[in-house]
């Protein structure tokens, strides 16, 4: 028999880097914690990239009761980003890589009286992904952390945190069948193996065998006829694969029959049946608990993925909890699972890197909603793509297909990466995070992107990693454009994006970013501290934003809705004003104080214009279904939807300035500026001023034509600012532009 105890209660926690022994000695002192804990709940999203970081410590007493059984296993499921294990005071196990579970024999080394001190670490270093990223590193144990008891004959434990049992499904459409291998690991002579569950008629199936273990290893092999298929939403069947050892000792998995094929031309099959992943990527944070999430707050998050209507899911950017992967099996929901090889490659970090990848791997592996193993997140953001970048990602790949033959591997790529460039022959598939529309750009060049890229790779299977806009829903405006963090201009941007990919269904994957808010201390930005503002639903997940009703109107074909947007925006100063209306319904009637104005039919998103005169009741309704707001005329502006008029001084200085058309300004593109040989040296000067800062960013612009073309049509103002210039700089820049006359 196999014994868990959950180690919640009884920790003393030490907000300090001391050595172990003081840590014991002074642990009575410390605060009382129950775990899952971090340190950076709440400071992790203040803003301004102070929240700590360093090494704490976690102290707790073991009772004779916890420690009993034959042999005694310690097992953390999360401790970020790095960890040590003491047990009365002498090292049993380190672990670099916060988001992996590992463990640890205690059975030799316990004595009388026991007392665990764990030392958790999440101060930057150069070796332990990830260093350089858009979210908040939290510190802690913020996991569950476990006793596991069990027999002196009992199956593997510590080997890269496996659970002990592999196994392998490969269906076959056409038979109808799935052979299943099941691997085990274990220190006894033999095996009992049974797999569970029901086949396609619903008649039980129960297959056993007792294999014998060589040098610890056993497997058998299985054939299931009339296989009931893991088929994504519609049927998410598991079956369960269970390994029993004389001694009594026994591990589970359920796992899933499926077939997952990727073509370049039509996109991804689910068992044979074209399926257009379409979803969103989900970050493990909330509001107030930071990272320690709990099994509810799993739960939670996936009802608002099945509320959504997704089938895709991007757990970015790290390996999330084993209880998140078992709720995506368990709802049909496919997945992408990463490592936080993110943003910057680090020379010291290649080991880091295929270590939290094994892990990854072996730890996941019966996860039959894993489709795809990412490599790395927009690694060329903030480094060069050289041999030694490569060479990573080679091993990484090479890795992956060893301990897992059976799945892909793709990469989030950064916007301005060639889609030339040698990285993209590593992984199997391929995918782009761009954010034209919000950080570069026009919406429209996404588009242009993937078309580009599908002419030119007809061969090769392309993806949509990553795209959003932030939003923050306290701000509103009659006409949303892209920097003002307005729910409706976030509306718009998703509006444009949602008809880019359903008329690419090629796009095998498409995630938008984010499904909720998340923790980024390094900003301070739409009029809150410390947080992306891309979610669909706010931090707390108390409040979907409009976008959200766009995607769920399109993907949910469960629940009939309709849905009014703009309810936050009540006080609207125009003669004329425009109602917004997602659902699923594809005829929507509209009613002002209860008179029908106005019927449309569509589908997704429906938008009416009504005269408006003083206060008024809006209803929408669609079979059976409706919603309702109130908005009202005002005759000034309100100042409240507007994201923070003083510092928007950047963009409104230029209003101030007499420009002389005549001449060339700032507010031409890069490339009528550099169609003028005058106006192009002074640019060009600006712009070798900026790669001597700024060198490998500007090295990756330079030598990657495609994105030339993109910087050609954006106006050198929009170029400057997005660049971070300040106001000053833009306006000397412009004085000098305006000397010249355009001939
Ligand atoms: C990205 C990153 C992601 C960021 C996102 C953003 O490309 O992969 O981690 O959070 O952009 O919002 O800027």
């Amino acid at each position: 028999m196999r014994k868990k105890t959950v180690l919640k209660d009884g920790w003393r926690f030490l907000k300090h880097d001391m050595p172990v022994g003081t840590a014991m000695e002074y642990a009575a002192r410390g605060e009382a914690v129950t775990v899952p804990h971090t340190w950076n709940a709440a400071d992790g999203q203040d803003g301004g990239n102070d929240y700590h970081r360093g090494r704490c410590w976690y102290v707790r007493e073991l009772s004779p009761e916890e420690c009993a059984g034959e042999r005694l296993f310690l097992e953390i499921n999360g401790a970020a980003m790095s960890a040590e294990v003491y047990l009365n005071g002498e090292k049993i196990a380190e672990h670099r890589g916060g988001y992996s579970a590992f463990r640890a024999e205690l059975t030799e080394k316990l004595a009388e009286k026991n007392t665990l001190a764990i030392s958790v670490d999440n101060s930057d270093n150069d070796t332990v992904y990830p260093q350089k990223a858009d979210f908040t590193f939290y510190g802690g144990l913020y996991r569950s952390v476990n006793l596991i008891a069990v027999p002196a004959e009992h199956f593997e434990l510590i080997k890269d945190g496996t659970p002990g049992i592999k196994v392998t499904p490969v269906a076959d459409l056409e038979k109808k069948t799935a052979v299943v291998t099941v691997e085990t690991w274990q220190n006894a002579d033999s095996v009992e193996m049974t797999l569970t569950g029901v086949d396609s008629e619903g008649n039980p199936v129960e297959l056993r065998k007792t294999v014998p273990s060589q040098e610890g290893y056993a497997a058998a092999e299985f054939t299931i006829e009339n296989v009931r298929l893991w088929d994504g939403l519609r049927d998410p069947y598991l079956y369960t694969a269970s390994a029993r050892l004389g001694s009594g000792d026994e591990v589970s998995a359920g796992f899933g029959c499926r077939v997952y094929e990727f073509d370049a031309g039509k996109g991804f099959f689910l068992n044979g049946r074209s399926y257009p992943l379409r979803g969103v990527s989900r970050h493990q944070d909330l509001k107030g608990r930071g990272n320690a999430l709990s099994v509810e707050d799993h739960r939670a998050d996936m009802d608002i993925v099945r509320e959504l209507g997704a089938n895709t899911l991007r757990l970015a950017h790290y390996q999330h909890a084993q209880e998140f992967y078992d709720l995506c099996d368990e709802n049909g929901i496919v997945v992408w699972a990463e490592i936080p090889y993110i943003t910057m490659h680090m020379s010291g970090g290649r080991q880091n890197t295929l270590d939290q990848m094994r892990e990854l791997i072996t730890q996941c592996y019966n996860h039959p909603s894993i489709a795809v193993w990412g490599l790395s997140n927009e690694i060329t953001a903030a480094s060069t793509v050289n041999e030694e970048l490569l060479e990573n990602h080679r091993a990484l790949n090479e890795l992956c297909h060893r301990l897992d033959p059976t799945r892909k591997t793709t990469m989030a790529n950064v916007f301005m990466l060639e889609t030339d460039s040698p990285i993209l022959d590593i992984p199997d598939v391929n995918s782009y995070n761009l954010y034209f529309g919000w950080y570069v750009g026009d919406m429209e060049q996404t588009d242009e992107f993937f078309d580009e890229f599908h002419e030119k790779y007809p061969d090769k299977v392309m993806g949509f990693s990553e795209y959003g806009a932030d939003a923050n829903p306290a701000f509103h405006s009659s006409n949303p454009e892209k920097g003002d963090y307005t729910e409706e201009f976030q509306l718009r941007y998703h509006e444009h994006m949602l008809r880019m990919i359903e008329a690419r269904p090629w796009l095998w994957a498409t995630h938008v970013w984010n499904l909720f808010d998340f923790a980024a201390d390094g900003r301070d930005e739409g009029g809150k501290h410390g947080e992306n503002q891309k979610g669909l639903v706010t931090f707390d997940r108390g409040l979907r934003k409009d976008a959200f009703y766009l995607y769920k109107a399109a993907w949910n074909k469960e629940e009939p809705f309709v849905h009014l947007c703009g309810k936050r925006y009540e006080n609207r100063c125009e003669d004329e004003t425009e109602i917004a209306i997602c659902s699923n319904l594809n005829k929507i009637t509209l009613y002002v104080d209860d008179v029908k104005v106005a019927e449309q039919e569509g589908n997704v998103i429906f938008r009416f214009r009504i005269p408006l005169i003083g206060e008024h009741l809006i209803r929408a309704e669609a079979e059976g279904c409706s919603d309702t707001m109130v908005i009202r005329r005002v005759s000034e502006p309100d100042g409240n939807y507007i994201f923070n008029k003083s510092a928007a001084s950047v963009n409104n200085w230029f209003d101030a300035e007499e420009v002389d058309e005549s001449c060339f300004s700032v507010q031409d593109t890069l490339a009528e500026l550099r169609a003028d040989p005058r106006a192009g040296a002074v640019v060009e000067a600006m712009m070798a001023k900026a790669s001597a800062a700024r060198g490998d960013v500007a090295d990756a612009v330079k030598d990657n034509p495609a994105l030339q073309k993109m910087l050609g049509r954006m106006k050198l103002m929009s170029l400057l600012q997005q660049g971070g210039a300040d106001a000053e700089s833009i306006k000397q820049l412009n004085r000098v532009l305006q000397g010249i006359k355009k001939s």
